[in-house]
């Protein structure tokens, strides 16, 4: 992604949110549930997490729609747009409308599908009977599937489909081929439908082993480099980890605040009628 290109995650995109020089307690204060994430989505370029499964690839078409009308797209510098989404997403509405609209209006946008291989326990044979990246095509634009646990490979084709995308080609969707070694979250238990020698497989394809392998091997990175780079992340998960346990509780009635931007009456008068239910329980020993 260049400067000036827009994202737009699900959940799981730290990786990304990181690397657009967000502070990643962000996130975590919006999983605790002590916050609404906080991140200015204008500022970093970063739309807000969106847990309405393939909610965002609207967001982004629309978005894509939107500076390709203000003329911010069709020169090598243009703008470009990227929205992330899972396999189980791309059996919902929402996606399908997206591909149809970014379409036909070609906006530049790319859709980046994390294929893990399942939508919490449902396998990927149940959302398609053809290799995903094969739909785009009729929907009228180019798809191709790569290795996503190929780090040189997922970062080629994603910056090949911005550039096609600014320069006013229309939308691309890439299919990154992985899989989930954890499991969906921290409820799902998923040796109950899947057996461990897939996920053992998997582990041999460790994207990180493999591009450290790589950097060895061409003598790009030495023991020093890798050793530091491991005590940097011990350091900061550690740091995080604190920073997630201090993360003070919000007051219950904050949970009005920020719901638009500039408040609405009705948002007014419950806050109100909370605040008035929550002083009713003044003086009572807890
Ligand atoms: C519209 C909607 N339906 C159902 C859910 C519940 N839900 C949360 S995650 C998930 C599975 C998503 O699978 P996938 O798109 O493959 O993404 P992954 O988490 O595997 O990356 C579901 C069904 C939801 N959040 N939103």
């Amino acid at each position: 992604m260049r400067p000036q290109d827009m994202a737009f995650p699900t959940y799981r995109e730290h990786g990304v949110l990181y690397c657009r020089g967000i502070d990643p307690i962000m996130p975590l204060g919006l999983f605790r549930g002590v916050d609404q994430g906080g991140w200015d989505p204008i500022e970093m370029k970063f739309a807000m997490y969106t847990i309405v499964i393939g909610a965002q690839t609207l967001h982004a078409t629309g978005y894509a729609m939107g500076i390709a009308m203000d003329g911010k797209v069709g020169t090598e510098d243009g703008e470009a747009v990227i929205a992330y989404f899972g396999d189980g997403a791309s059996s919902q509405g929402d996606v399908n409308e997206a591909f149809v609209w970014s379409s036909v209006f070609h906006a530049p946008v790319v859709f980046f599908c994390q294929n893990n291989q399942y939508a919490i326990s449902e396998p990927l044979e149940r959302q398609t009977r053809v290799p995903l990246y094969q739909r785009a095509h009729g929907f009228g634009f180019p798809g191709v599937r790569v290795d996503g646990n190929d780090v040189l490979a997922s970062y080629a084709v994603t910056r090949a489909a911005l550039d096609q995308a600014r320069v006013g080609q229309g939308p691309t969707l890439i299919e990154a081929y992985t899989y989930r070694m954890g499991a969906h979250t921290t409820s799902d238990d998923p040796t109950r439908y899947r057996i461990a020698s897939e996920v053992e497989a998997w582990q041999a394809k460790d994207p990180i082993l493999r591009v450290r392998r790589f950097l060895e091997q061409q003598g790009l990175a030495d023991q020093s480099f890798f050793g530091e780079v491991d005590e940097q992340a011990r350091v900061e998960a550690v740091k995080l980890r604190e920073r997630v346990l201090e993360l003070p509780d919000p007051a219950p009635v904050t949970m009005f605040d920020h719901v638009f931007p500039n408040g609405s009456p009705e948002i007014d008068e419950e806050r109100e009628q909370f605040t008035a239910y929550l002083s009713s329980f003044a003086g009572e020993v807890h």
